[in-house]
Parts: C-alpha cells; sequence; structure tokens
C-alpha cells in the first residue's frame, strides 16, 4: 500500500495509503513523489492535490520503519518534502481527521493547507523523546507564529484546525471546508491553479518581538520536563534557530538535534511505550473480529472506595450503573462519594454540570440482587476475603441472567477458584483496577483457565472504552503487578534494616523516575494492605524472608495517611510525609535486635536492588506464561505503578541496562551476608536470555 494517483479534471490528486494512519513508510514516500513528477511533466495538469485515505491524512513518520534502512531510504522524508516544495505547479494539502508530525510537516512543504472541521493536528515527537525532524521545528514558526508553534512543539499535544485558522496572521490553514473535503479542495486548487509566485512557507520569516527573553523564558519552562529527557529544551532550541537563523542553518540544527534524540535511551524508551501499549491489546489465541458481547447495563458489588472509583469510570462512559450494596449507610456513603468526586472536578473545572448531571442520572443504588440479574457485567468489588467473594459468586451465579459476564476486582485471588463458584465459570474473568480506579489507566484484565475467548475480547474492549490500558494476565497470586511489587517491598524492608532510612529509599527511587517511592506509596495506599497479605504469606509460604519493620509499624497502628501516620508523619489533613522519629526509633531498635551494624547505601544500590528484584520476578512471570510479553509488564509498570515513561518500564530498563550486567549485579547482591541466599537466585529466562546477550524486548 502507498499512494494512489487519480486526475480530476485539471487537477492530479494524490491520496496516501498506508493503513492505519498512512504512516509516511517508504513506499508512501515514494509513491508520492512519483505522483509529484507526474502531475510536474503532465501539461494538462494545472495543480496537485495530496490527501489521506481512511481514517486521517496522516500519523506521520511510519515509526514502524524506525532504526531499520527504510527510514532514510530516498526519498526520505525531508527530500520528499522539499521536493512537494519546488514542485512548479501548486501543492494543495486537503486534512482531514488525524494530521500528526511527518504528515504535518509534508502539509508544511505543500504551497496550501485546507482542513475538514474537527482535524487533529499536532507534533507530537517530543513524546517519542524526539523532536519533528522534517522541518516542523522551522515551518510550524513560519506558518503559525513563534509561540503557539513552540507550544504546540514542545507540548506534542493535538490542537483542532479550526483553532489554529483563527490564529491571527496564520498561513497554516487557507481554508475551513465544511462539505465534501477533496471536491472543496480541488475547486480550492482551480483557484489557486495560476497564482504566482507559489507561496512557500520556508520563505517566511519566524519572528518574535522579544525573542531573547521569550526563548530565555521558555528555556526555564521545560527545564523540570528536561531532568529525564533532553527533546524538550532541544525543541526549544529548534525553533530558537527558526527565529535567528537562515532556513537551511536551521533545518540543519534541526537534523543533528533529531539524529542525536535518535539514538538516546530515552527515546528507544519511550518509542517502546508507545509500540508496547498497542500490543497489550492483541490476543495471539483470540481473533481481532471476535464477536462481542453488548455491554449495556453494569452492576457494581460493593460501593467502597473501588466500587465507586469503579462505577465512576463507566458512567463517565455514558453507561448505566447499578451498585448494590448490603446496607444502606454504605450504599449512600458510596454515592456521596461519587457525587463528592464529581463536584470537586467541577471546581476545578474539569467537568462541566451537564455532564456532571449526566452521569449521576446514569446511577442507581440497590440493596437487592434481584435489581441487577439484567446488567451484562456485573463486577464484584468486596473485601479481600475469598469466602466473602464465594458467597457473592455463588448470589451471582443464581441471579445473573444468562450470558452476563462475572468479574471480580480481586487484586490477587485466585480467578479460577472464584469462577468455580459458579455453573459459568466461562463468564468468569478478573478486572483488577487500581485505587484510585476512576483515575489510574491500568486494568490488569485476569484470564481465567475457563474464560471464554468472548468474554477477555468484550472486557478488552470495554476497557478501552472507559480509556483503560488493558493488560491480559493469567491467573497466579498477585497477577502482575503486585507479584512483582511483594519482591520490590521485600527488598526496601531489607534496605531499612541495613541501613537505609524510609526517606532515603523514596528520594533515591523518585529521583530515578518514579511517582512515588515504596515508603509513601505504603503510607498512600494503606499498609495494612501488604500486612494482611504478609499474613497469609507467613502460613503459606514460611520460609520466605521479610524484613519485620513493616509489620511492626503496622502493630503501632501506623497505617499510612489514613490513620495520620505510617513510615511518615502526617499533619491533621495534609499529605505532606514528614519524616518520623518514632519510626527510625523503631528501625534502629530493630536492627541492634538482629545484631546488625548500620552501613551507608548508596543510591545507585537502592534502585538497584529495587528494579532488578521486579526484573526478576517479571522474568518468572513472562517463563510462566502469565504475561504475554515483556512489553505488557512493562505497561502494567508504567500505567499502575508509576515507573518513569522515559525508562520504558522494567523490562525496557534491564535490556538499556543489559540483561548480562543485571545478573552480574544480581551476583553481587547475592554476597551480602544479609541476603538469604535465595532471594537473588536468577529466573531461569533471565539467566539464559544474559547468557545468550539478548534482552527482554528485542
Ligand atoms: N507509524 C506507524 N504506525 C502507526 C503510527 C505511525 N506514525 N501511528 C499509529 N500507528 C499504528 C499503531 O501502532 C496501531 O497499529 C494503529 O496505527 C492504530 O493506532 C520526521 C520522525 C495517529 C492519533 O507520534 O498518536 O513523524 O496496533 O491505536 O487511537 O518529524 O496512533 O493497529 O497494528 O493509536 O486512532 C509522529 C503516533 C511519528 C503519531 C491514531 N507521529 N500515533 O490513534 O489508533 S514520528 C506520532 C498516534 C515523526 C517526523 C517524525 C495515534 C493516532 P496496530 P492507534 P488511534
Amino acid at each position: 500500500m502507498s499512494a494512489n494517483y487519480e486526475v480530476r479534471g485539471s487537477v492530479a490528486v494524490i491520496t496516501l495509503n498506508n493503513p492505519p494512519v498512512n504512516g509516511l513508510g517508504h513506499a508512501t514516500r515514494k509513491a508520492t513523489a512519483e505522483g509529484i513528477e507526474r502531475a510536474e511533466n503532465d501539461p494538462a495538469i494545472k495543480a496537485v492535490v495530496i490527501t489521506g485515505a481512511g481514517k486521517a491524512f496522516s500519523g506521520g513518520a511510519d515509526i514502524r520503519e524506525f532504526g531499520s534502512p527504510k527510514a532514510l531510504a530516498e526519498p526520505n522524508l525531508l527530500s520528499l518534502i522539499a521536493r512537494v516544495e519546488s514542485c512548479s505547479k501548486p501543492v494543495v494539502a486537503a486534512i482531514h481527521s488525524v494530521c500528526m508530525g511527518g504528515g504535518l510537516e509534508l502539509a508544511l512543504g505543500c504551497h496550501y493547507r485546507v482542513a475538514a472541521p474537527g482535524t487533529k493536528v499536532a507534533l507530537p515527537e517530543v513524546k517519542l523523546g524526539l523532536l519533528p525532524g522534517a522541518g516542523g521545528t522551522q515551518r510550524l514558526p513560519r506558518a503559525l507564529g513563534v509561540e503557539p508553534a513552540l507550544n504546540m512543539i514542545v507540548s506534542g499535544e493535538p490542537v483542532n484546525s479550526e483553532l489554529l485558522a483563527q490564529v491571527p496572521g496564520q498561513v497554516l490553514f487557507q481554508k475551513i471546508l465544511d462539505g465534501d473535503l477533496l471536491d472543496g479542495a480541488v475547486a480550492f486548487a482551480m483557484e489557486v491553479a495560476d497564482k504566482r509566485p507559489l507561496p512557500r512557507v520556508r520563505d517566511l520569516k519566524a519572528q518574535h518581538p522579544e525573542a531573547q527573553g521569550f526563548f530565555q523564558f521558555a528555556r526555564n519552562t521545560v527545564q523540570a520536563m528536561s531532568k529525564h529527557f533532553p527533546a524538550p529544551l532541544q525543541c526549544v532550541e529548534a525553533v530558537s534557530a527558526a527565529v535567528s537563523q537562515r532556513f537551511e542553518d536551521g533545518m540543519k540544527a534541526e537534523r543533528e538535534a533529531f539524529a542525536q534524540l535518535m539514538l538516546t535511551p530515552e527515546s528507544k524508551a519511550l518509542r517502546h511505550a508507545f509500540f508496547a501499549e498497542r500490543a497489550a491489546a492483541k490476543i495471539p489465541d483470540v481473533p481481532e473480529d471476535t464477536p462481542l458481547r453488548a455491554i449495556q447495563k453494569v452492576a457494581i458489588i460493593g460501593a467502597g472506595t473501588m466500587g465507586g472509583g469503579i462505577a465512576m469510570n463507566f458512567l463517565n462512559a455514558g453507561i448505566p450503573v447499578t451498585l448494590l450494596e448490603m446496607k444502606i449507610e454504605a450504599l449512600d456513603r458510596g454515592i456521596e462519594t461519587i457525587r463528592k468526586n464529581y463536584e470537586a472536578q467541577i471546581r476545578k473545572g474539569k467537568l462541566k454540570e451537564d455532564k456532571y448531571a449526566q452521569r449521576m442520572a446514569l446511577l442507581q443504588g440497590t440493596l437487592s440482587y434481584a435489581e441487577i440479574g439484567d446488567a451484562d457485567l456485573v463486577i464484584e468489588a468486596v473485601f479481600e476475603d475469598i469466602g466473602v467473594k464465594e458467597q457473592v459468586f455463588r448470589r451471582l451465579d443464581e441471579v445473573m441472567k444468562p450470558g452476563a459476564i462475572l468479574a471480580s476486582n480481586t487484586s490477587t485471588l485466585d480467578v479460577n477458584k472464584i469462577a468455580s463458584f459458579t455453573k459459568r465459570p466461562q463468564d468468569v474473568i478478573g478486572t483488577h483496577f487500581f485505587s484510585p480506579a476512576n483515575v489510574m489507566k491500568l486494568l490488569e484484565v485476569v484470564r481465567g483457565a475457563a474464560t471464554a475467548k468472548d468474554v477477555l475480547a468484550t472486557v478488552m474492549a470495554l476497557g478501552k472504552k472507559i480509556r483503560k490500558t488493558c493488560v491480559v494476565s493469567g491467573v497466579c497470586d498477585g497477577f502482575i503487578g503486585n507479584r512483582m511489587i511483594e519482591q520490590y517491598s521485600r527488598q526496601a524492608g531489607f534496605l531499612l534494616e541495613e541501613g537505609c532510612t524510609p526517606q532515603q529509599v523514596d528520594k533515591a527511587m523518585e529521583r530515578f523516575g518514579f511517582a512515588m517511592g515504596p515508603f509513601r506509596m505504603g503510607d498512600l495506599a494503606g499498609n495494612d494492605v501488604g500486612w494482611y497479605i504478609r499474613k497469609r504469606r507467613y502460613i503459606e509460604k514460611p520460609d520466605l524472608r521479610y524484613s519485620k519493620t513493616a509489620d511492626l509499624l503496622c502493630e503501632m497502628g501506623r497505617y499510612g495517611q489514613k490513620t495520620g501516620a505510617g513510615w511518615y508523619d502526617y499533619q491533621p489533613g495534609k499529605r505532606d510525609a514528614i519524616p518520623s522519629r518514632t519510626v527510625l526509633e523503631m528501625i534502629d531498635m530493630h536492627r541492634s535486635a538482629l545484631g546488625i551494624t548500620p552501613r551507608k547505601i548508596s543510591d545507585e544500590e537502592i534502585v538497584q536492588r529495587l528494579v532488578f528484584a521486579l526484573v526478576n520476578e517479571g522474568a518468572r512471570i513472562l517463563e510462566e506464561g502469565i504475561a504475554m510479553r515483556a512489553s505488557d509488564i512493562d505497561m502494567v509498570y508504567l500505567t499502575g505503578y508509576g515507573f518513569p515513561l522515559w525508562r520504558g518500564g522494567p523490562m525496557c530498563y534491564a535490556d538499556t541496562v543489559g540483561l548480562y550486567n543485571v545478573v552480574q549485579t544480581m551476583k553481587r547482591f547475592a554476597r551480602n551476608p544479609l541476603d538469604d541466599g535465595k532471594f537473588w537466585e536468577p529466573a531461569p529466562l533471565l539467566a539464559r536470555l544474559a547468557e545468550q546477550g539478548k534482552g527482554f524486548t528485542e
């Protein structure tokens, strides 16, 4: 698939045609350049229109070509755009739906641009750790103005074509065309067919009245963002070159910056994350055209924090929800919490009153199972105890209509066991939401041994509809995320015993890029959650060593923010974590009881012990088939646990470090006299890949 050529009267129409989003791959670039050549050499042709087939004008350079010779094969994007711009006949870009990255840069090389209303326009390269590398940083400031152009380039966010067309002095869009875009574009092309000289964006001046001050302000603004990856600052410098240098020199500066950024680990990680998110939606043994079950009504059992948050996801997507509780006080409290959440969003200007009313109108409460029998999907969000789950699922099996999907929000329990409480295990699945459920993007979709393929496909599609990143997990204790975080938490506890303070560990992890270190995270989620799981673990796996510090903390009633004290102290009603003398004394006493003399531990060791603990358990999860691919594990950590996006997730990060180096470092940790000699045993898959010099995500 590449680009089609047709003639309408005296206008040649070149249609980019590379599904799904007309990525400007080599074949497409070549066919487009040939189309320009053909139109230029045909005396009957007076003008050219370039448009896109299907759902986009173009999603930009074909990122699947990145790193392959195809990306630079002539005509590369730069030479194609130069060819369009040098055409002796007017070239009009007819833009609809999506026009991004290299797609917009191609349009900027055209002499004119017309767009359909609602077209989303963006230069999102910065989100891939890059900058626009085909003239975007030089042409957009000339076409749109320096400030709006820089905002678009540094944010990477899409903007509506109508909005851009209103920018004073802009020449990005000559027309916003209602009706048939191609007809309108051909008519416009005929209108300008004889106009000369042909307007080239590159001939314009990019100007800003106080350029020096403006760019210094811009550098300061992006400084924080650029702390972890260089792209945002490079974007500012490239746009600054558009103002201070000749076009050719600015293009050269852009090209050099692009080439450098392409090689950075951060850009590789961000591109990995981009594809990882899309790969996670694919289930090898479930065809993409699997018929889905209709989900018109959802019921949720339990109106607590999780149940209420889960309900909001469906209300936000316009799906009616019935919330079921056992007692009216709990039900009222649950509905009131949802109301308060929405009202807070209204106060922050994130939600309009009419939308709030629409959503609340879709919510019903009930105390009776009889009233939820007609729901297409029911999600249980009750106490994390298998006995309670059994009662609920036996009841659901009695009342739910045939074909209803029965989902559990369990965070660790055995979904197969839960399915066995029903006569319809094929309709049972796990939907593990992360707290706060209406905010966190991650949804672990837990596939039971009996879960039907259409049930899995339906829940995955529904998850996308409620704007979640769905990752399929097999059944094991903790699924993917919590199973790995348990090893991460074990190491965090050992670090305390060996000499660290909670704040030292948290700061090290936050400097690495985590949204929150393990101890602040525990105080937020509730330290009693882990305590409950460890009590179960001590019985199930008595030989598994844990630091006692977390238990001692809970025995002091320090569950975290919800009790006003945890690993840290908190002022009443505040969330600022204050280092706690009480906790430090507890840790000191515990070290003395163990006969441990605390030692100085580097940030590097802290990060390696916590992240490699994740990696090693992730390798086991991969090997057991609990996760379908390493990049799925990365998606879990990027969207559910605050792992830094520009490091691509734990498995991608391990590849960046090199698995050989990871294993060697683990062997060094295993020599720690305080280590139990088992923790750092490399997972067989990790050891094998390291031996072979391979990575998880290649
Ligand atoms: N190249 C190749 N494939 C792409 C693609 C691209 N640019 N964008 C999306 N896809 C694939 C995606 O992997 C998925 O494939 C399918 O299209 C649907 O995607 C020189 C160098 C365009 C807004 O960063 O933001 O130009 O999984 O599920 O929700 O300066 O895709 O189905 O096989 O996201 O409708 C800059 C990235 C490139 C745009 C459509 N462009 N894409 O969203 O569908 S760098 C981008 C998006 C560049 C130049 C530089 C979105 C979308 P599959 P989807 P969607």
